[in-house]
């Protein structure tokens, strides 16, 4: 019989544990029968969906998006939601899906995406659930859908024929649990009007019919439908200040991470010389990260992060200035700096764009940012690309519209001189083997006990930890979120494993030193830091126990 919710029989998984945002796999390992589904169950089943309730599905637009969708819909359907809204196309870049939960009230949504990792036939895939406030669920939720996914005995679905999610509109459906809705939407103009609400649409508009130039690169990802809307059709740029604008199921073969070593043509452009644009940002995979470039410079996301706060009201969203600030603890303390002077509170969270829901909700913080690329406001509860670079232009606008002109290296120079420079790199080693990354963790924890007071060169270590975050809203405890070394100075070495990789372990390694004399806070990041380089990788003896002698990407 059509439109019958039926019961299947399958077995659980033991490998289903979401990691630092949500589950993230080789599609192969998707493909597997039962897999997706059981993942889908395990949400469904931690949830109190209300009867008749509204699930906002969407995803970046890689491989097995649209086979993703129509199990979501049907699984929906079975398990008494009442509507689906769906991005068309089955594309709704992360802060779109969060801002949809928000602006129309649903009562959760599905993000299908393993953001910046590769995508295609033989790339990643993942999925993602995000709780009514917009933002991604909290731990006591993912932690108890990881348990019923290993015990898992049974999912519902309803067998529908494959819905149109090309075309905008509504398709109803009977089920034998009542009337069931998808209807496809037009995200990009919402999230459009809504980044028209926060910022200073005219003044960036004049700021680029001056003469400024800029390069926007979408990495082939879920952005440029989000690009064209915003700079090209709102803010009247040039169609050749955007680049990768068309989304493709594979990111064009490419890695959508805006980064120095995955964004190289985009870098290449903006340093190259005397004609480089003024102004360059890239995107990744789902739209949720940034990477912000001057005319032959690059901006440390921790220093984007400090700069935006300490600019904030020069923003119409922020003009009244800003409640708090939080950060990820690998995160530079930039924006530290600036929270005191500002006499505002900054928190320290563990990775992972989660553990600010809380303090936003509770109106403690209004900006947030990690070191990774991410950065965002109250305005969502996702961490938001475009956001961050409407953010940049703003501001650049009104440096413009004051002084005549306007220079993101300038005003990283004016910053450092004003607060000092927290120098930061992060070395990444991705794809090792797990039992080597876990040694190298094992080895650092084992000498707790004797690192404090050892002097290395001209820092002398004054305690370590393994952080923990205690937070202050819901009382919960996260342990175990990366390995500190901190110098009696302020600088400091960061150990942590990733949570995203699909592919072995990825180590990562923060380096932070704190720079107040301005004749060496133009140096490169790599010749400040080069000591402290050597001695994590003294403390961790990094290269003996993984065989690694460089790492994979640094940033
Ligand atoms: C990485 C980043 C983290 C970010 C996470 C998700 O996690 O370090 O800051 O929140 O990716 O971002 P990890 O565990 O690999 O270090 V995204 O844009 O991939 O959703
Ligand atoms: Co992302």
């Amino acid at each position: 019989m059509q439109n019958q919710v039926q019961t299947i029989s399958t077995h659980g998984f033991n490998d289903q544990k979401p990691g630092t945002s949500g589950l993230r796999k080789k599609v192969q390992v998707f493909q597997q029968t039962h897999y997706l589904e059981n993942f889908v169950q395990s949400i469904f089943d931690t949830l109190e969906v209300p009867l008749g309730a509204t699930l906002t599905v969407g995803g970046d637009g890689r491989y097995y998006n649209r086979h993703a969708i129509q199990t979501i819909i049907e699984m929906a359907a079975a398990n008494g939601f009442g509507h689906v809204l769906v991005g068309q196309a089955g594309i709704l870049s992360t802060p779109a899906v969060s801002h949809i939960i928000r602006k129309y009230h649903t009562f959760g949504g599905m993000i299908l995406s393993a953001s910046h990792n590769q995508g295609g036939v033989h790339g990643d895939f993942g999925i993602k659930y995000n709780i009514s406030n917009g933002g991604p669920a909290p731990e006591k939720i993912t932690d108890e859908v990881f348990a019923k996914s290993k015990v898992i005995t049974q999912y519902k679905t309803v067998k529908f024929a494959p819905v149109d999610i090309n075309t905008l509109g509504k398709t109803e459906f009977e089920t034998d649990r009542g009337k069931f809705t998808v209807q496809v939407i037009d995200a990009v103009q919402d999230y459009a009007d809504l980044m028209q609400t926060l910022f200073d649409f005219t003044a960036i508009k004049k700021l680029l019919a001056s003469g400024f130039k800029m390069k926007f690169d979408a990495m082939h990802a879920v952005t440029g439908p989000y690009a064209q809307e915003i700079f090209v059709n709102r803010l009247s740029a040039p169609e050749s200040s955007l680049m990768n604008c068309l989304p493709s199921e594979d990111f064009n073969g490419g890695h959508p991470d805006p980064n120095l070593t995955y964004a190289a043509d985009l870098v290449a452009i903006m340093f190259s010389g005397a004609n480089a644009p003024d102004f360059g940002a890239a995107s990744d995979g789902d739209g949720d990260r940034n990477m912000i470039l001057g005319k032959n410079f690059f901006v440390t996301p921790s220093d984007s992060l400090a700069v935006l706060a300490a600019n904030a009201t020069l923003v119409p969203a922020y003009a009244s200035g800003i409640a708090g600030v939080a950060r990820s603890m690998p995160t530079s303390g930039a924006v530290d700096r600036v929270a005191v002077k500002l006499n505002i509170p900054c928190y320290e969270t563990p990775t992972g764009w989660k553990f600010f829901g809380n303090l936003m909700d509770a109106g403690k913080v209004t900006l947030c940012g990690e070191e990774s690329f991410g950065t965002s406001s109250s305005h969502v509860r996702e961490k938001d690309g475009l956001w961050a670079v409407l953010f940049w232009l703003n501001v650049l606008a009104q440096k413009y519209a004051l002084d005549g002109m306007a220079s993101v290296e300038t005003m990283l120079k004016a910053h450092w001189l004003e607060f000092g420079r927290n120098v930061y790199s992060r070395h990444d080693y991705e794809a090792i083997p797990t039992d080597a990354a876990n040694a190298v963790m094992q080895h650092i924890k084992g000498q707790f006990e004797s690192l404090p007071g050892q002097k290395f060169g001209h820092y002398q270590v004054g305690s370590c930890d393994d952080f923990s975050y205690h937070d202050s809203i819901d009382g919960s405890v996260s342990k175990n979120q990366g390995v500190r070394i901190l110098f009696v100075d302020g600088s400091r070495i960061v150990f942590r494993l990733s949570g995203t990789g699909t592919e072995g372990a990825t180590l990562r390694i923060y380096l932070e030193a704190y720079e107040t004399d301005s004749h060496k806070q133009h140096l490169d990041a790599q010749i400040a830091l080069a000591e402290m380089i050597k001695i994590g990788l003294q403390i961790s003896q990094l290269v003996a126990l993984t065989g690694c002698v460089s790492p994979t990407v640094i940033t």
